[in-house]
């Protein structure tokens, strides 16, 4: 097989099997978890020094940040990736704007609404982690009230899968007022590909 893919679906590699399963690629999922430590592990460090999941090893290349890792295979199989420079560089734009406006952001929330066990979550940490979060969400919105998707505005690429996957634990949230997230998030996850991912997920 020559696509390995590191980390076990309940990590953020469910975002790389959703873009495998997208492009129709064979891979192979290697379950490496963290429940046992072996992402600390010399086997793990050769494939990612920062030990941390998820990475590929395509043929021998090495690679890790999972959005990062997506951009690389759309790209590499010319699907869900856009053919202008400007467009590209949007999708650059999205995924870096999911690493520092949303993924901590959507952990911190979930952490509180159904992550950490009952007895640990904290009402007024959920209600701070929402307003902190409503502010990209409300980017989000407004952006989507004037096309369906983030790049190509009618069709579903690279952009939206590296935003809509790093929002995963939003899965069950009411977002309210932002309709048109709503209705996009809907769209990108009713995907074929994602629900694959989500069971991949799910069921493991
Ligand atoms: N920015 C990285 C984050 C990777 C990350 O933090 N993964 C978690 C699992 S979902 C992990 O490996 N945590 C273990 C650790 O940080 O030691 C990415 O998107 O790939």
């Amino acid at each position: 097989m020559s696509l390995k893919i590191y980390g076990i679906p309940k990590s953020r590699a469910v975002r790389v099997l959703w873009m495998a399963e997208e492009l129709g690629i064979p891979y192979e999922n290697v379950g490496v978890t963290m429940a046992d430590k072996a992402h600390k592990g010399t086997a793990y460090l050769a494939v990612n020094p920062n030990g941390r999941l998820p990475a590929i090893d395509d043929n021998g290349f090495k690679l890790s940040e999972s959005l990062a890792i997506n951009l690389y295979l759309a790209k590499k199989h010319a699907k869900l990736y856009p053919k202008s420079i400007e467009d590209e560089a949007r999708c650059w734009q999205w995924s870096l704007w999911t690493a520092f406006e949303i993924d901590k952001q959507v952990n911190d929330w979930a952490a509180h609404d159904h992550v950490l066990p009952a007895e640990q979550r904290d009402p007024a940490k959920l209600k701070a982690a929402l307003d902190v979060l409503n502010v990209p969400l409300g980017v989000l919105d407004g952006v989507l009230a004037k096309q369906a998707y983030l790049v190509t505005p009618d069709a579903f690429s690279v952009a939206d899968l590296n935003v809509a996957s790093a929002m995963y634990r939003l899965i069950k949230m009411d977002f309210g007022a932002n309709k048109n997230v709503a209705r996009w998030y809907r769209a990108c996850w009713d995907r074929p590909a994602a629900k694959k991912a989500r069971d991949l997920r799910e069921s493991s």
